[in-house]
């Protein structure tokens, strides 16, 4: 993956020098100038009038204490974050990560990403994240509820449904939403659309918990109907359990294929009998448990703790749903040697680029995560819609609209790679479709 422009590989080097020490934001941004080179090449002005160097720097970025209480009287002090990253087309929207891993460069190369994934979706949404450090894990609910109320109290004064809509991400789900939503309206005396993903008595939509894994696997049908293939009858690994693998899991095996192995931090599941999705939810939406407990009630499947195992086994989709950087190089090889045809990205950046090279140059199809994962924030904005109108669409409705926003949105990346030189590469069809509508967008507003 390299920067063939020389003004963009300076660009680059600019990018490095002015945020050392972050190489997730480093790896999100080269990948991008690497596919926008004949873009720049076709129409210089997106150099000249500045564009390619406000795209790289956040209009805003807010870093805040966020301490609070347990329950047993220790205080604890985490970081909050929220980057405000561009609004050419829309309010800043994407999610809130809650994860100990998060610093501020794991926000930047999400909220960079969430500006051509936003745009893509072909709905008025401009690029934001945030989130914190704080690990959900072990805590109580009461403790939850107090961590984010004391991260609202400092973020309502940055938000709004016309400003900026926050929503889940890793360690987000419906329970932080309600508290979040909860002390948003407290502190502002409003009822509005300020968040999605809510609840589906104060707001939320119908179909947004399912949107992402739905949408992967709509994507991923489009991708594979191109090439003559489908999910019926094929044999899928899917890493993470979170809400975007589960829902993943769901409408493949809909669309008649096997998921064989799930995963969580801790390790992964093999079931080569078609893994049982009800007991997932179960440990996972309610129980709050790992998936180790998976093999306690299915002695028959295996479990093996580390989570790189899971690319090892032989499948014919392989689809990434749990973190940035999880399938390497080695993992990339352990998938074409066993067979794989297609690897689609749920999670956001789950492939290394010495990784995405390999598949592709292995004849690999391949959903990079802008593009393939982008149901989830597509159906926020029909939760925004929705909440506009004050008026609910049905499961039905939501989900045509998400259909057709996934088929819509796989043409629009692949039409603009072939466009653009490189036919079949959804890498970069994905990254100049989501450019040229914020690129166009910037150019009109000139220097601001
Ligand atoms: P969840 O918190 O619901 O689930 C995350 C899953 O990934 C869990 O199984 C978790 O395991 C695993 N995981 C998290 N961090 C790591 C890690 N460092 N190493 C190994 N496994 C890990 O999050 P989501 O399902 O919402 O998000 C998953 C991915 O999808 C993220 O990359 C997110 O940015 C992306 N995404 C989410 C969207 C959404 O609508 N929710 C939309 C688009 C993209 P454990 O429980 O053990 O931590
Ligand atoms: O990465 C993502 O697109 C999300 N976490 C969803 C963002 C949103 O605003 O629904």
């Amino acid at each position: 993956m390299s920067i063939k422009n020389e003004y963009l590989q300076g660009l680059m080097d600019r990018v490095i020098a002015r945020n050392p020490a972050e190489p997730e934001f480093h790896q999100a941004v080269r990948e991008v100038l690497a596919s926008l080179s004949p873009v720049v090449e076709a129409r210089p002005e997106f150099i000249k009038e500045g564009v390619m160097d406000c795209l790289v720097e956040p209009e805003r970025i807010i870093k805040f204490r966020v301490p609070w209480e347990d329950e047993k009287g220790n205080v604890h002090v985490n970081r909050g974050f929220r980057v405000q990253f561009n609004s050419a087309i829309g309010p800043y929207k994407g999610g809130l990560r809650f994860h100990p891993s998060v610093y501020e460069g794991i926000i930047k190369f999400l909220g960079f990403e969430q500006i051509f994934k936003n745009s893509l979706t072909g709905l008025p949404i401009g690029g934001g994240k945030g989130g914190s450090d704080f690990d959900p894990k072990g805590k109580t609910d009461l403790e939850v509820m107090r961590f984010c109320q004391s991260f609202m109290t400092e973020l309502f004064k940055y938000i709004g449904p016309d400003t900026d809509v926050p929503a889940g991400d890793i360690g987000v789900g419906g329970r932080e939403i309600g508290y979040l939503f909860g002390q948003y309206k407290r502190l502002r005396n409003e009822f509005t659309g300020v968040l999605t993903g809510k609840g589906l008595t104060y707001g939320g939509s119908l179909a947004r918990t399912e949107a992402t894994g739905y949408g992967l696997c709509y994507f991923t049908s489009c991708m594979l109907k191109d090439a003559g293939r489908s999910f019926e009858g094929s044999t899928v690994v899917i890493s993470g359990s979170g809400n975007v693998a589960i829902y993943a899991c769901e409408k493949a095996a809909q669309f008649g294929a096997k998921v064989v192995a799930m995963s969580d931090s801790g390790g992964y599941i093999y079931d080569k009998n078609g893994v049982d999705l009800a007991l997932i939810k179960r440990l996972k939406e309610v129980e709050r448990k790992r998936i180790s407990a998976y093999v306690e009630t299915h002695p028959e499947a295996e479990y093996h703790a580390g989570c790189s195992g899971v690319w090892r086994i032989p499948c014919d989709i392989a689809m990434p749903c749990a973190t940035q950087n999880e399938l390497d190089l080695d993992s990339a090889k352990a998938l074409i040697a066993n067979g794989c045809f297609a690897v689609a990205e749920g999670a956001n950046m789950p492939s290394t680029p010495e990784a995405v090279d390999a598949l592709q140059a292995a004849g690999i199809l391949f959903a990079p995560a802008k593009a393939a994962n982008a149901g989830g924030v597509a159906t926020s904005a029909l939760e925004m819609s929705q909440n506009s109108m004050r008026f609910y669409w049905t499961f039905e409705e939501v989900d045509e609209h998400l259909k057709k926003i996934m088929t819509d949105l796989y043409h629009n990346a692949s039409s603009a790679a072939e466009r653009y030189g490189a036919p079949g590469d959804l890498v970069a069809g994905a990254n100049i479709a989501g450019f040229l509508k914020v690129g166009e967008s910037m150019l009109a507003y000139g220097v601001v």
